[in-house]
């Protein structure tokens, strides 16, 4: 079985993984303060690089639709798209969101709110409408861009040139060439794996405390760090099994009945909420967003030094690094017959729309509650933390109870179907065998599935605040910035040659 396994690039990211998440656990006070200052040192000194990936990715997806290089079909014109437009779209975003959305869809706009960027005033209406258009922003055209950054070049090799690109070293060979083959395309592939057990370590660090919170709140039982685990380990458990069975079955049908869960959550806060304002604010911040957007692209507030991009838009787009080269690849597999302006224009704008949604229903439900005074949700924020807030925010509305439980399964479920794709992309990376349509050994895939919680039950352990699940994303993404470079690069070369 062993034999099977590319070593070069398996061992050194266990050792890495398993070498920190066991540094933290051994070692907390000090782990904190390294992880702290990494953060202080990467988002103050580098966050500008970031920041330019994210301009690099929107300018390129852009660039690529509107030019020659977006003409290009992935496939053959007369067999058309694989997959339906709706099926297309709704695969991509339950790929590439979990549980996050609805974590900071609930409550983003509290932490913009009072942190005043370009320096508003205080509580007036002005703060409000940049808070709530905020969260848009982090999860829109610039956020998804990120992501469809390297599905034009896989996506070229694998359906135009027919090479099966099952390594994203693979998809940097036009540019490294021969030299994928050595250390640098293992490197490439070890930084790939890192960056998404990095940006996986944030997600599972948010959203573990949020379902433990809500089967506390339903059971009424008290929270312990035993508890928290034994959560962590039950959605670890389930992405496992369903890595394990194969993408098709178990999850493809969690995934159905999730969509319909999540349709109904949407729609039922969107009715007992406070309809109109989440209307008029929605409209609202489509305005602020287009007028505001060069400056949220580009602003790292040198004179006022808030902090504020650097604590946000830096971590933001960090987290969308991490999972870029993943999506890539997913983007690229499912737009089997589309042109690449099509792909990219579609993948940014299916994107963002969705998660617009998310922020304008939910995002809008709690800032009403703030504005309104029914309930103090900043003060729950800097009192409790994130997740008991959204647990309280849920409370307000009618069968709490209901709703709390559905938000717990939706979150479940949101992390599992995201986790076991992880899984099993990682197990064909490490894999010898690359041709096309094999399946990576299940062990392999399970045991992918297994690390992924190894990292969160290092922050559970750590207590860790949010700043330091930050930190997972942004330094394991960094290096992976290079990779979207090469590959979008790849893309142009590719195309200049054979055309
Ligand atoms: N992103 C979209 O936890 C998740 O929802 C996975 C998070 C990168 C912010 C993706």
């Amino acid at each position: 079985m062993l034999k099977r396994i590319e070593k070069g690039i398996m061992i050194p990211s266990i050792l890495i993984v398993l070498g920190i998440s066991f540094g933290i656990i051994i070692n907390p006070e000090t782990s904190k303060r390294i992880i702290t200052q990494t953060q202080e040192i990467i988002t103050n000194q580098y966050g500008y690089i970031y920041i330019w990936y994210g301009i690099f990715a929107f300018v390129f997806v852009i660039g690529i639709s509107f030019s020659k290089y977006g003409r290009v079909r992935l496939g053959s014109k007369e067999e058309g798209p694989e997959f339906k437009t709706f099926s297309w779209a709704a695969m991509l975003f339950c790929a590439g969101i979990g549980a996050s959305v609805i974590y900071w869809g609930v409550i983003e706009w509290a932490y913009y709110y009072i942190a005043l960027p370009y320096g508003g005033k205080i509580e007036s209406f002005q703060a409000a409408e940049l808070a709530a258009t905020y969260g848009i922003f982090h999860w829109g055209p610039v956020a998804w861009s990120i992501y469809a950054v390297s599905s034009a070049s896989i996506g070229y090799l694998y359906h135009v040139r027919k090479v099966p690109v099952l390594r994203i070293s693979e998809a940097c060979r036009p540019i490294l060439k021969e030299k994928v083959d050595g250390i640098l395309g293992k490197g490439i592939d070890v930084l790939f794996i890192l960056g998404l057990l990095g940006g996986a370590g944030t997600s599972l660090g948010l959203g573990t405390p949020l379902a433990t919170e809500g089967i506390a709140r339903i059971f009424n039982i008290e929270i312990t760090i035993f508890l928290e685990i034994a959560v962590l380990l039950i959605i670890t458990l389930l992405f496992a099994v369903s890595a394990y069975s194969g993408l098709k079955k178990g999850i493809k049908i969690l995934s159905n009945i999730n969509i319909i869960l999540t349709i109904f959550l949407l729609l039922f806060v969107f009715v007992v909420g406070d309809t109109i304002f989440m209307i008029n604010m929605g409209t609202s911040s489509i305005g602020v967003l287009i007028d505001k957007f060069p400056i949220m692209m580009t602003w790292l507030d040198p004179v006022g030094k808030s902090g504020f991009p650097q604590d946000w838009t830096v971590f933001y787009w960090a987290w969308w690094v991490a999972y870029a080269p993943f999506m890539g690849m997913f983007i690229a597999r499912i737009s089997k017959g589309r042109t690449v302006k099509n792909m990219l224009l579609g993948s940014i704008t299916f994107g963002s729309i969705g998660c617009a949604v998310f922020f304008i229903i939910l995002g809008n439900y709690g800032l009403n509650l703030q504005l309104s005074g029914s309930y103090n949700v900043i003060d729950s924020l800097s009192n409790f933390g994130g997740a008991v807030t959204i647990i309280n925010i849920l409370e307000t509305m009618p069968v709490s109870k209901v709703i709390i439980l559905l938000v717990t399964i939706v979150s479940i479920v949101f992390m599992a179907t995201t986790f076991d794709s992880a899984s099993y992309v990682m197990a064909v990376t490490v894999h010898k065998k690359q041709v096309e349509n094999y399946e990576p050994d299940r062990w392999i895939r399970v045991f992918w599935a297994l690390t992924l919680g190894v990292v969160p039950i290092s922050f559970i352990l750590l207590e860790s605040e949010l700043s330091i699940l930050q930190t997972a994303s942004i330094v394991a993404a960094l290096p992976v910035t290079l990779i979207g470079v090469l590959t979008a690069w790849a893309y142009i070369k590719m195309v200049n040659e054979d055309r």
